[in-house]
């Protein structure tokens, strides 16, 4: 079934030029962008995105490293997506990532991980909707 999923190549990854890498494993994996655009979040943004996570101990430093340079926000479409998504990224740690994933080729650490990935069809919908309304996104 085709479906959408939010990814975003994290500053971490655009800072160390892994862009054209990372899309070009959403192409090659059959997940098509179908949206996408190049932007510095600023911190009540970041805030907002990951509100599910505001109990969490690494909630302030998760959204001050989301703001702290550019990322890449893009719609992927394909057959499950979300799932596929999330094979292709890998597990949050790197070092406990698979090989052949995103993470392990270019995340740091448990949190300098290189990509996010939504993990469920309503986090994707929110998520989508956080960043595109419905006319920027083609299909
Ligand atoms: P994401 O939401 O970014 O796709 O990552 P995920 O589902 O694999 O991991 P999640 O538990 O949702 O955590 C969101 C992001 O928070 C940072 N993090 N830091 N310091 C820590 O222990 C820690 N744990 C998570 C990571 O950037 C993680 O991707
Ligand atoms: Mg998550």
């Amino acid at each position: 079934m085709s479906e959408r999923t939010l990814a975003i190549i994290k500053p971490d990854a655009v800072k160390k030029n892994a862009v054209g890498d990372i899309i070009n494993r959403y192409e090659q994996a059959g997940l098509k962008p179908v949206a996408m655009k190049l932007m510095q979040m600023s911190k009540p943004v970041a805030e907002g995105f990951y509100a599910v996570h505001k109990a969490r101990p690494f909630f302030d430093s998760l959204c001050t490293f989301m703001s702290s340079g550019p990322a890449v926000v893009i719609v992927l479409q394909g057959d499950n997506a979300i799932k596929k998504n999330r094979e292709l990224m890998g597990a949050t740690d790197p070092a406990k990532a698979d090989a052949n994933t995103i993470r392990k080729a270019h995340g740091a650490n448990i949190e300098f991980n290189a990509v996010h990935g939504s993990d469920s069809p309503e986090t994707a919908a929110f998520e989508t909707a956080y960043f595109f309304p419905g006319m920027e996104i083609f299909s």
